[in-house]
């Protein structure tokens, strides 16, 4: 099919929606790259999104902005209600991404038998900005886990050992979580696989309505089945890099550690927290010798993560454990053996605060 001629006049038009189009991809572009740069600290996301703005604004004739007139542009200023309720990170670089592949696909269509050059930059641009969208959505996920690692100052570990009741369970943590617990780590050592996925996907549905972490202790199968935001080793567990390969970096990976060796290869082989224990001695860990509060002491000389002293630990002794140079404990009976979960886990973090 022949082309239909472009009469001069629509060629202005052509000429102020090429203009419009290419500052609207460039303005979504530089949203996103600034999040990148001071909120993810990706220099690798920055560099591409840069080169694309640059490419864009090379390609921005000044023909093209010789015919803008925002003063005629009728839709010049409307504002959408979307955009009042856009205030999480996530939602802003979604946003944008579409804002600027629009611009980019209308550069595409209208670009095609006036600039092809533009035209076809458009085209790679918004390919390629699908792909890294999704990407820098991944990190936002990761960053937001660990910046909730590093506020956390309770683990509240579950005890479903003891506490065979699933309703009890999910009394229990749900009262920590209104008291202010921000990290729950699920960990059952008895009772049948079907068991523990039913118990890991309730408290998932749970932490997730009070925005809270959830880590699975020792099964990586269960925290990506249930999308868990991370993993708990023992020493014993696999290994760090095996463990990542399966979890990878967007989740969270913590090692449990009773000696100053321990913690420096946990530390190395980066691991994103760490467990400090047990503290004192522990009925919900019996075959464990403590290790005391100079263990707290050292691993607060070489932590360079966020870390969690552990075993033993209830409102009687949390002062001493801080005093020793712990910031963050983890616990299970103080919280889940105590009549008042939600009370001990108030003043818990009232300790630590
Ligand atoms: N790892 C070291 S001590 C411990 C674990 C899981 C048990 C902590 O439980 P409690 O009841 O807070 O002492
Ligand atoms: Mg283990």
């Amino acid at each position: 099919m022949e082309p239909i001629a472009v009469e001069p006049d629509s060629n202005l038009s052509v000429a102020r929606l090429l203009d419009a189009n290419l500052d609207r991809a460039r303005e979504g572009l530089r949203v996103i790259e600034d999040w990148c740069r001071f909120g993810l600290d990706r220099d690798d996301f920055v560099v591409q999104l840069k080169d694309w703005r640059q490419r864009l604004g090379q390609l921005h004739d000044d023909d093209y902005r010789r015919a803008r007139s925002a003063a005629t542009d009728t839709a010049a200023g409307l504002s959408h209600p979307a955009q009042a309720n856009r205030s999480s990170a996530p939602a802003i670089i979604k946003a944008n991404a579409s804002r600027a592949q629009e611009a980019l696909r209308v550069l595409e269509e209208f670009g095609r038998n006036r600039d092809q050059a533009l035209a076809h930059a458009a085209a790679e641009i918004r390919y390629r900005l699908y792909d890294l969208e999704v990407r820098i959505l991944d990190a936002c996920v990761r960053h937001h886990r660990h910046q909730s690692l590093k506020n956390a100052k309770l683990c509240l570990i579950t005890d479903p050992d003891r506490d065979n009741d699933l309703e009890r369970l999910m009394q229990g943590v749900e009262a920590a979580l209104i008291a202010g617990v921000t990290l729950v780590q699920y960990r059952r050592k008895q009772g049948s696989d079907q068991r523990r996925f039913l118990e890991a996907k309730a408290l998932k549905k749970l932490c997730r309505r009070f925005e809270a972490l959830l880590i699975i202790n020792d099964r990586i199968d269960l925290a990506l089945l249930v999308d868990a935001d991370g993993v708990h080793l023992g020493q014993e567990d696999l290994p760090t890099t095996e463990a990542r390969r399966l979890i990878g970096h967007e989740r969270l990976l913590g090692r449990s550690t009773h000696t100053v060796d321990q913690l420096l290869v946990a530390q190395q082989e980066g691991a994103d927290y760490l467990g400090v224990g047990p503290v004192f001695a522990t009925k919900t860990k019996p075959e464990r010798l403590p290790e005391g509060l100079t263990w707290v002491n050292e691993a607060s000389r070489h932590a360079a993560v966020p870390w969690f002293a552990i075993g033993g630990i209830d409102e009687g002794t949390v002062t001493a454990v801080c005093d020793a140079g712990a910031k963050r404990i983890a616990v299970v009976s103080a919280i889940m053996g105590s009549d008042d979960p939600e009370g001990a886990s108030r003043t818990l973090l009232q300790a630590l605060s």
